[in-house]
């Protein structure tokens, strides 16, 4: 069906992996309507779709995976390399050759009794300069349709691909062969042999056995981060963890902002933020990952390489992301969340509290005693372009010229609410020392704090501390027209451990302080993190109860001496590649901070 016209080499990449997988069938699938359609029915027979009621929520669906297959298994994640330390020390590694060899036993007649799809799909606009092409073998349809809403698949990317474009060859089995007359699950996965497996030196993804988010989505974090990342550091850009957002002032001008946030730690939401100030409107360009080149000018300039969203559903909200709200109405897949009895959906943090009748995302009658309805990592996913929000520019094949890039993470104490870095070499250092409170994005507890450079830690696809080197010179080469650096934390906590920030649409305050620093309109006082606002210059006209500026910028001494000496082993550990000037510049702002005070 339509693989007869692929080119010689893409015809042989897919014919050998058929011979290893041994699929019922091949499909091609280039996302179009009546393709889907037929898949989602298919997934519905099947148990693994469950249609919400139309008048509700017009053609959306919810899935529940299997219980063991929940997130992204960063202990199973593996970067390939000849050299275990080209990989570096924040990845787990794995021998290429060795590697090769284990998942090539798992793949031996995985697609057994099921179909293989073949998915062209691009990152990024077709044919623009930021474009990468790829294909994803899967046998899994769950993923197909997420695909297709998730990243550009169809005739484009495959013509593309057939004229001779570079591909990158992604390869993904749930890891569950069919035996004649075997009747298939809702949810067919192989936890306990999951393995997604990245191969830098022929930009190759191996995932076997999971079927959940950037596990089985390939284009998304294997890809657009982990694969990208390596092209990127090679070809003098960037493929980051970060939302893009723009921002129009009162006095009309525009601002582009990107920020990288860890997992769940509120990149959706400030992509789709609704200012509490008046004045200012902000629009969405992309809500996890921009791909940053140098423009012809000089100037950094991204792009969301994705073409839908994969968020977080608990916590989402008409009153924390009435825009998130409004773009799933229609249209979306939901995986983990809670099912009502009138055929909707549920989950902790919605403006409703639970209706009577809720079914677990586990399909159990719901018992608050006995964990929440919904999964803490339930997601929801769909198209960007269904987001009211989202700015004309988002597939603009130049992409948007950076003014400012913020970085960011879940601390309860000691980082404060916005800080300028000194220079883009200190942004560099609080970028590659920033650490954030473990969410449920990922396996493994929940409200630890780890280090997690640039929100990359788990998406880098070399050495941390030659991206840290990498970031230097990016910076060096766009000099004067850099964007300025920013760390920011909303999630700040009182002694009774509530939020001393109220954070989604308040966030703008901050922006709007980001804003009057570009524009020289804010003095700023001197703080270990860098520059803060003085007291009384963050706008907190018409909140219901502004907290002070010590409870959201206030760090003692000691707190400070325990974060810099943390951090400080930290980079340690990323030693010798670890830039060593950069420790030099955080001595010096410490210096700095202290003179001030
Ligand atoms: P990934 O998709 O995993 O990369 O997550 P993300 O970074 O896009 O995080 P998201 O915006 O989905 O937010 C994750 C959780 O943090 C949700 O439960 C949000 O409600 C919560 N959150 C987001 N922004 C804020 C904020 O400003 N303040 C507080 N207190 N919580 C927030
Ligand atoms: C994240 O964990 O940062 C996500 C979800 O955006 S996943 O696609 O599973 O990586
Ligand atoms: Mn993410």
């Amino acid at each position: 069906m339509g693989i007869a016209d692929a080119n010689q080499d893409v015809q042989r990449w897919i014919d050998e992996w058929v011979r290893v997988l041994e699929p019922a069938r091949v499909e091609l699938y280039l996302g179009e309507r009546e393709e889907t359609d037929r898949l989602i029915d298919g997934l519905i027979a099947q148990g693994t779709l469950r249609p919400l009621d139309p008048s509700r929520r017009p053609r959306s669906y919810v899935a529940a995976s299997d219980p063991r297959d929940v997130a992204r298994l960063e202990s199973r994640t593996v970067i390939s390399t000849d050299d275990p330390d080209d990989a570096g020390p924040t990845n787990h590694w794995q021998d290429p050759t060795a590697m090769r060899e284990r998942l090539g036993k798992l793949f031996a007649g995985s697609m057994r009794g099921r179909t293989m799809y073949v998915i062209p799909f691009a990152m990024g606009v077709v044919g623009s300069p930021f474009a990468v092409y790829a294909i994803e073998l899967t046998d899994s349809a769950y993923v197909a349709v997420s695909m297709a809403k998730m990243a550009r698949v169809g005739r484009a990317a495959w013509d593309a691909i057939l004229g001779g474009a570079p591909f990158v060859p992604a390869v993904h089995s749930v890891g569950a062969p069919l035996a004649p007359s075997q009747r298939d699950v809702a949810w067919p996965c192989d936890p306990d042999n999951t393995w997604i497996a990245h191969f830098p030196a022929t930009s190759e993804i191996w995932s076997y056995g999971s079927g959940y988010g950037g596990n089985a989505l390939l284009g998304k974090k294997c890809l657009a981060l982990r694969i990208a990342s390596v092209h990127a550091r090679e070809e003098g850009w960037l493929a980051e963890h970060m939302l893009i957002l723009k921002l129009t002032s009162p006095e009309q001008r525009t601002y582009y902002i990107a920020a990288a946030f860890p997992s769940a730690c509120g990149k959706t939401n400030l992509a789709m933020l609704q200012p509490s100030v008046p004045g200012w409107r902000a629009e969405t360009i992309g809500d996890d990952i921009a791909w940053i080149r140098p423009g012809p000018d000089g100037r950094l300039r991204a792009v969301n390489p994705e073409y839908g969203f994969f968020g977080v559903a608990p916590g989402t909200s008409r009153r924390t992301n009435p825009v998130a709200m409004a773009t799933i109405s229609h249209d979306t897949i939901f995986t983990n969340v809670a099912v009502t009895p009138d055929g909707d959906v549920w989950w902790e943090g919605m403006d409703e509290p639970a209706p009577s009748g809720l079914i677990t995302w586990r399909g159990e009658p719901y018992d608050p005693a006995k964990g929440p309805a919904a999964h803490p990592n339930a997601r929801f996913t769909v198209e960007a372009r269904q987001c009211p929000t989202i700015a004309p520019e988002w597939e603009d094949p130049n992409g948007v010229p950076l003014d400012a890039i913020v970085f960011g993470g879940r601390r309860r104490d000691t980082v404060p609410l916005v800080a300028e870095a000194r220079s883009w070499e200190h942004g560099v250092w609080l970028g590659a020392t920033m650490a954030s409170e473990t969410t449920a994005a990922a396996e493994g507890s929940v409200g630890r704090v780890r280090r997690d450079p640039f929100a990359m830690l788990p998406f880098c696809g070399y050495h941390m501390g030659d991206y840290v080197a990498h970031w230097l010179e990016v910076g060096a080469r766009a000099g004067a027209k850099a964007p300025r650096l920013y760390v920011v934390n909303w999630f700040r906590r009182d002694d009774e451990g509530a939020f001393v920030w109220p954070g989604y649409g308040e966030n703008a305050r901050v922006l709007a302080w980001i804003v009057d620093r570009l524009e020289g309109r804010a003095q700023g006082v001197s703080h270990p993190y860098g520059t803060v606002p003085a007291p009384g210059e963050l706008d907190l006209a018409g909140m219901a109860e502004a907290p002070s500026w010590d409870a959201l910028f206030g760090i003692g001494d000691e707190e400070w001496s325990r974060e810099l000496e943390d951090a400080r082993a930290f980079v340690a550990t990323l030693a010798p590649r670890f830039p060593a000037s950069l420790l030099d510049v955080a001595e010096a702002a410490d210096r700095a901070a202290d003179t001030d005070r």
